[in-house]
């Protein structure tokens, strides 16, 4: 055994990384083999006043989506739920603090409920101990508080979970007879690390990977000035008095010798702050270095941007909430076949797609990442590139998803996100995705309450069966015309081009065209309107007539280059 243990320290799994990112964890050598099982964690998902009841279990089991998105295991600690509440419930009896099994809700979260938010422990004291000792009894990895928590409260926080991991060793030794499992410390999360954490374990490109190295360096900064466990001694050995009530554990022993946690022990060769000082410069050097290199591959990223609008033709993006159907609404529009499935972060990077309008004009869609509470937007590079994007569309799809009891909340979050980003709302229209998950009944009273508060037009549609996309098409290609008639010079001043409505017309090229504008035209004509395009000539004057259909906006440009003679 004791082989093992040394092997099993040696390894790099064997060990969990500080890395945001990690989800694996190692449980020991079999057979010459590393085994490894998923990180479990502790959901916990904090209800304060003020907060939505109807939406409580929505907002857990969103909690509960990220971290099976980050790759850690949530089911497994609260399958034996009874069966731990009945072997402990002589415990529990005793001691309220140890008990509240029934707090984990059917999602999988335990709901945490607060009066107020504890400045130096995120939890008042009692619902402290509670969620230690869930962590222990259950042998989680690590917890997730899902609320933003400041790096005092994390830092407090990690300290009573060093007592909980000392539970659990203690009771893992009384039940096996040995403490060989999880020989990492755990780890406290709250909602924007495990964001970072779900980026971090699948990003793909080197600027996201790196996104999260700054990420992670900024976290490690924030930390440092929130300096050491220190005033909280009593509030802890109230924790280790609710722990040692577990089998095989006892307050003493799990209080560490100095009478500290994690961060009180620590020494110093020369001060602290000397100390402290000297780490700040060395993450401050790590993140200018970070940020230079990103900008570097951002530019490379700008001209492919560039590329795009060089060619004429105009982008749609698509922003909203996670889990909206986005995705879906764009291999709906453009025949691709990306990623889409149940659960948060799917896409974690822009996709730009051709889609073909009715018209036959072609034109770019993007894909984004999607939004949700807490993002770390400032972090998040991907996030950043999605805002970035959103900026240079022509429009932009407010994708929302009709059926989620949430969808105001939802859609709030988002339009706080455009609007933070500048990005003029006269580009956003809102598309209500999933309406085959609702009655039409409830759709025509949502659409008669949204016209009372907005007149702009939504297009209420399902990716899923395809319902509300021939007009969702012809609304976003009107749209996407108008817009690219403001777009030209002149439109609205006093020599402003006369624009008739769109259609078929006639493009009389008069003979005594010289060689280069006759290839200007047909270039022009090839470029934007040659769908369906028939071309004469005139058998007694020889003109060459071409008949043509033309948007709105080519007609106002062809007007704008080739003056009103050519044109009937
Ligand atoms: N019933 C129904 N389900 C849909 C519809 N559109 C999408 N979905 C489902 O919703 C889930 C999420 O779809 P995605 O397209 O991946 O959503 P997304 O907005 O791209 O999500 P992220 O990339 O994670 O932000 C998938 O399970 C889809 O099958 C729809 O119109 N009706
Ligand atoms: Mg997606």
């Amino acid at each position: 055994m004791r082989m093992c243990r040394s092997a099993l320290q040696s390894t790099r799994v064997g060990r969990r990384l500080s890395n945001i990112g990690t989800c694996r964890f190692s449980t020991g050598i079999r057979g010459g083999r590393i085994e490894e099982r998923r990180l479990r964690a502790l959901v916990v998902h904090p209800r304060l006043p003020g907060a939505k009841e109807a939406l409580l279990s929505w907002d857990a089991s969103e909690a509960v989506s990220l971290a099976r998105a980050a790759g850690w295991d949530t089911g497994a600690p609260w399958e034996d739920k009874g069966e731990a509440a009945a072997s402990s419930s002589e415990e529990e009896d005793s001691d309220e603090l140890s008990g509240d099994v029934d707090a984990i809700d059917d999602v999988g979260a335990y709901i945490a409920r607060l009066e107020r938010v504890d400045p130096r422990f995120f939890f008042h004291l009692k619902e402290l101990c509670r969620v230690a000792v869930q962590v222990a009894r259950h042998g989680a990895d690590l917890l997730f508080v899902n609320a933003s928590l400041s790096p005092v409260q994390q830092r407090h926080l990690e300290a009573a979970m060093d007592l909980a991991w000392r539970a659990q060793r203690r009771q893992q030794k009384h039940d096996m007879g040995t403490s060989d499992i999880n020989q990492s410390r755990i780890a406290v999360f709250d909602r924007a690390r495990v964001v970072l954490a779900i980026f971090a374990r699948r990003a793909s490109s080197t600027v996201a990977r790196l996104g999260i190295e700054l990420a992670e360096a900024q976290e490690v900064k924030a930390k440092l000035g929130a300096g050491m466990v220190s005033g909280v001694t009593s509030q802890l050995q109230q924790v280790a008095h609710a722990l040692g009530r577990l089998p095989g554990c006892d307050k003493l022993a799990l209080l560490p010798r100095s009478g500290g946690a994690r961060g009180v022990t620590t020494s110093f060769t020369s001060s602290p702050q000397i100390t402290r000082q000297k780490q700040q410069r060395a993450i401050d050097e790590k993140r200018s270095r970070l940020r230079e290199e990103i900008a570097r591959l951002q530019s490379a990223r700008g001209s492919r941007r560039q590329q795009r609008s060089r060619d004429e033709r105009q982008t749609i993006g698509l922003v909203g909430y996670t889990n909206v159907g986005k995705s879906a609404i764009v291999n709906r529009l453009t025949s691709s076949d990306l990623l889409v499935e149940d659960g948060v972060f799917v896409t974690l990077d822009v996709a730009s797609r051709r889609c073909v309008l009715p018209s036959g004009r072609e034109c770019y869609v993007l894909d984004s990442v999607g939004l949700i509470q807490g993002l770390p937007i400032n972090v998040c590079e991907a996030v950043q590139a999605t805002v970035q994007e959103m900026h240079e569309a022509d429009v932009v799809l407010h994708v929302r998803d009709i059926a989620h009891p949430a969808r105001e909340e939802q859609a709030e979050l988002v339009r706080e996100v455009l609007a933070d980003a500048k990005i003029d709302m006269e580009r956003v229209v809102e598309v209500w995705n999933k309406a085959d998950l609702v009655m039409q009944k409830e759709v025509r009273h949502l659409h008669y309450l949204h016209q009372q508060k907005d007149p702009t037009p939504v297009y209420t549609v399902s990716a899923l069966t395809g319902s509300g996309f021939p007009q969702f098409l012809e609304g976003l290609q009107k749209l996407m015309e108008d817009l690219a008639i403001k777009a030209v010079p002149g439109f609205q001043s006093s020599n402003a081009v006369q624009v008739p409505q769109s259609g078929w017309c006639t493009v009389r090229m008069p003979q005594d065209l010289s060689k280069n504008q006759a290839s200007d035209l047909w270039a022009f004509l090839h470029s934007d309107s040659a769908a369906d395009a028939s071309v004469s000539t005139d058998e007694v004057t020889g003109e060459v007539r071409v008949t043509v259909r033309m948007s709105d906006s080519a007609r106002a440009r062809f007007l704008k280059r080739f003056g009103p003679g050519m044109l009937s």
